[in-house]
């Protein structure tokens, strides 16, 4: 048996308690499993600066959602096992796992069968939500940004599975919309043909991860409050029966945002260099998003870990309020 769903998560699903699915490759594949840093700059509150970077992200995930009165649910591979539900010792032993990287749709099967760990991406982590409970999946799950359309794509079609997810998952996403690295207006015109309803937390602009979006950014439809962006929901899935996703667009919050525009140029270089070195296109986002906190002396990477606290605590809001 390769697929675990947790007694917690089963029971929570069977009497519609609010619970928010998290996904593992921010942990493996996203963050420094290094202690902070001093010359990062000081470190954000809400995580315990004694602990690696990943696991004490970890941990403020899950302080973040419990603090609003739902269950936080980590979805991951161990040894061979799609777990939806970690036990504490489960997760701390994948974020420690230095082999642990990422999976998605297409390296799940094998990777499962080479009896590997690793984080899942928000494509796997949305499948995991469906596979919970076929009748009654996971509704609400929260993450940093979501994978979509590299740039240069005219040169490379490198299109991330998560918008493959996203189209086929009725789940609501709370991101600071897409990893900044990416072509954002390609990435919000496919969400649209694929039909996946996007709403920003009060702005009209989809958000730009760890930088305040622009005037050039995409507009999007806003959401007012929590119960603007439930009652959206519950049309989309129940009075419609659409089995899209819908992406809840939360702006990183402003006292640690980056200047929209002022990474243009290193991220260019950044792309430029790792296209040179002919790595698999898996170490794309973990190469880019180093040469980031390298280039902002560390100010991306607080932003980032502002961002994933921010979010899981919004999560877990919209996952009462849908359950209430
Ligand atoms: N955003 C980040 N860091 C990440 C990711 C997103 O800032 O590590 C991860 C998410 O798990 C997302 C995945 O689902 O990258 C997309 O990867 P790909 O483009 O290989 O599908
Ligand atoms: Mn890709």
């Amino acid at each position: 048996m390769t697929l675990v769903v947790s007694e917690q998560v089963t029971k929570a699903l069977q009497s519609n308690s609010p619970i928010v699915a998290l996904e593992t490759a921010v942990l493996t594949a996203g963050l420094p499993r290094t202690q902070w840093n001093d010359s990062f700059g000081s470190c954000p509150s809400c995580i315990d600066e004694a602990l690696p970077i990943n696991w004490a992200l970890a941990k403020a995930m899950t302080h973040a959602v419990a603090s609003t009165g739902a269950i936080a649910v980590w979805i991951g591979m161990l040894r061979g096992k799609f777990i939806i539900g970690l036990t504490q010792d489960e997760l701390h032993e994948l974020a420690h796992d230095e082999t642990a990287t990422k999976v998605s749709y297409a390296t799940f099967a094998n990777a499962m069968r080479q009896k590997q760990s690793s984080g899942t991406t928000v494509a796997a982590t949305l499948l995991g939500c469906k596979l919970a409970n076929p009748d009654n999946p996971i509704r609400v799950f929260a993450t940093g940004g979501i994978g979509g359309i590299h740039q240069n794509w005219a040169n490379r079609l490198d299109v991330s599975a998560d918008l493959t997810a996203l189209a086929t998952t009725p789940t609501c996403v709370v991101a600071s919309g897409a990893k900044s690295i990416l072509d954002l207006h390609a990435t919000v015109e496919a969400l649209e043909t694929i039909g996946v309803p996007i709403l920003g937390m009060q702005c009209d602009r989809f958000p730009t991860f760890i930088e305040n979006s622009g005037a050039l950014d995409p507009k999007i439809a806003c959401a007012s409050s929590i119960e603007e962006l439930a009652n959206t929901c519950n049309i989309h899935w129940h009075t419609l029966h659409l089995k899209s996703a819908i992406l809840a667009g939360v702006p990183v919050p402003n006292t640690v945002a980056l200047d929209r525009g002022s990474l243009e140029e290193a991220l260019a270089q950044a792309e430029h260099a790792w296209l040179e070195t002919g790595m698999p296109s898996i170490t794309r986002t973990p190469y880019l998003l180093e040469a980031l906190a390298e280039i902002t002396s560390g100010a991306s990477l607080i932003a980032n870990i502002e961002l994933l606290c921010n979010n899981a605590r919004i999560a877990g809001q919209l996952a009462v309020t849908l359950s209430g």
